[in-house]
């Protein structure tokens, strides 16, 4: 149900709200989780969680404990927990569609947004729900069709969900008045019909730069993620709409501070409806040290098999990978900012492989890398993490089912991580969540803070 300004219903001068199921599964979370909220700042204000050193300070923030959400959090070593569960948790305990041994992306999603474990019952609720939000508006389409050619598709998805923020309920209820804590209503409003446009725009977007523009329907028996395999052209192939599961679910969050959560959660602190957020987050996804690693690694991938004309010995590879690092260069899809140990994810597509492309050049070029690029990295002694993190695999996978195109893998990305991004935009909203604004100094006063002065030595 979509929340309009006929569903919210006038009480003097404040709405009252009917609720639907799923939003009646969160509204009654809400009362105590606000308690504890309240009673937290005020009982334990003035508490300390952390302090903040100068090299964190001028180091990205590296390590500073200063966001708070309940969506999901990333241990170093166990990697990715949505709800509190580890990806292999999640692999086992979340609903599957008959046939598949991957996660429902719905599943997921009512997982993020509710907390609690999904049924099958619930899981395929939200993926109904989605389809009855697939449509994406047509001054969209006509929009994406009229960008440049070579526009990148990751600007292409960012300013489509950036034009359908037209659409948004929230602004519609805020302009009518809506009460601060039913915020989160029609901000769940938003998070559904946005997600349930995405594998109908990613699809749109895939074919209108790789495939002449070739449009293929939704298939309303399919899940969400395998929508997208079939609106691709890919409807017969049952191993990719697999991958698609494995990939929409694992991307689907990564905690609160990576670039693309905080940059939505910042923008969405401002009473941005999740449209400007999500589109705000996506441009930070886009960066090649962010999700943009996905294609840079496959590039790298590429050129290591290019330059010794399939795959290289031990000792190859590694002169490959010192090349790198002499040229100032990162390799892709190895280091973390949080992880120290392989990335969850990346175990997880490599066993993937090992089940479907056990004898695929590029995949086994994968495996080798793994074997290698971590004591390359190690011996080079900068890196905090010198293991795998979700890039270093996801777009070999994704080659070798021919979607070759790597400049469409971080939209892969954004379309998933934009389950997690919207879900904790909700419960920020629901919570209350002030707009965000730290402080800024200078050099100058960050010097006489410490008490050094090194502007004259
Ligand atoms: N190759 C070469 N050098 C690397 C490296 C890598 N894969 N990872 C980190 N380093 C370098 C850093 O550039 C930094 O060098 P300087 O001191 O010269 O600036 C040094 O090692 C220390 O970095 P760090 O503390 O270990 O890592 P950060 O938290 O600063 O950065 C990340 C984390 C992911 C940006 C970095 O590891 C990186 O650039 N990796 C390659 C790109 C990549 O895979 N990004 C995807 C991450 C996952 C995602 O968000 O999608």
């Amino acid at each position: 149900m979509v929340v309009t300004n006929q569903n919210l219903t006038t009480n003097t001068s404040m709405f009252t709200l009917e609720y639907t199921p799923l939003q009646e599964k969160i509204a009654v979370q809400l009362p105590a989780m606000r308690q504890r909220i309240k009673r937290l700042a005020k009982e334990y204000g003035d508490r300390k969680v952390g302090e903040v050193t100068v090299a964190q300070a001028l180091g990205g923030l590296r390590g500073v404990n200063m966001l708070v959400g309940d969506i999901s959090y990333v241990d170093p070593y166990d990697g990715i927990h949505m709800r509190g569960l580890s990806v292999k948790q999640l692999m086992a305990q979340l609903p599957k569609r008959e046939g598949s041994k991957i996660p429902l992306a719905g599943g997921v999603y009512y997982l993020l947004l509710v907390g609690e474990l999904p049924t099958l019952e619930d899981a395929l609720f939200i993926e109904d729900e989605w389809k009855e939000r697939r449509m994406i508006p047509g001054y969209v389409l006509r929009m994406l069709k009229a960008l440049p050619e070579e526009t990148h598709p990751m600007t292409m998805l960012s300013q489509a969900i950036l034009a359908m923020q037209n659409e948004s309920e929230f602004v519609r209820a805020y302009q009518n008045g809506i009460r601060k804590p039913d915020y989160w209503v029609p901000t769940l409003e938003d998070s559904l019909n946005l997600t349930g446009s995405l594998p109908a725009l990613a699809a749109y977007i895939y074919n209108l730069k790789y495939r002449k523009g070739e449009f293929i329907p939704m298939d309303l028996d399919l899940d969400w993620s395998a929508n997208f395999a079939h609106m691709i052209g890919k409807g017969d192939d049952l191993e990719y709409q697999e991958l698609c599961r494995l990939f929409f679910f694992l991307h689907a969050d990564q905690g609160r501070g990576n670039v693309t959560a905080h940059t939505t959660h910042l923008v969405s602190s401002t009473l941005s409806d999740v449209y400007y957020a999500c589109s705000a987050g996506l441009n930070g996804l886009a960066g090649p040290l962010h999700g943009l690693a996905n294609q840079e690694c496959l590039r790298w991938l590429l050129d290591l098999r290019a330059r010794f004309g399939g795959c290289p010995s031990r000792a190859e590879l590694e002169e490959f990978a010192w090349q790198t690092l002499d040229a100032g260069q990162v390799i892709p899809g190895y280091g973390h900012a949080v992880l120290r140990h392989t990335d969850p994810r990346f175990t997880a597509q490599l066993e993937f492989g090992k089940e479907y492309m056990k004898d695929d050049e590029l995949f086994k070029l994968v495996e080798l890398v793994y074997q290698v690029v971590p004591r390359v990295l190690t011996r080079q002694g900068k890196v905090k993490s010198p293991w795998p993190n979700v890039d270093a695999i996801s777009g070999t996978l994704q080659y070798h089912y021919g979607v070759r195109e790597f400049d469409f893998y971080t939209v892969l990305f954004g379309v998933s991580r934009m389950l997690g991004t919207t879900a904790a935009c909700v419960w920020e909203r629901a919570l209350g969540q002030p707009i965000e604004r730290p402080m800024s100094m200078t050099t100058d006063m960050m010097e006489k803070m410490i008490g050094a002065d090194l502007k004259s030595t």
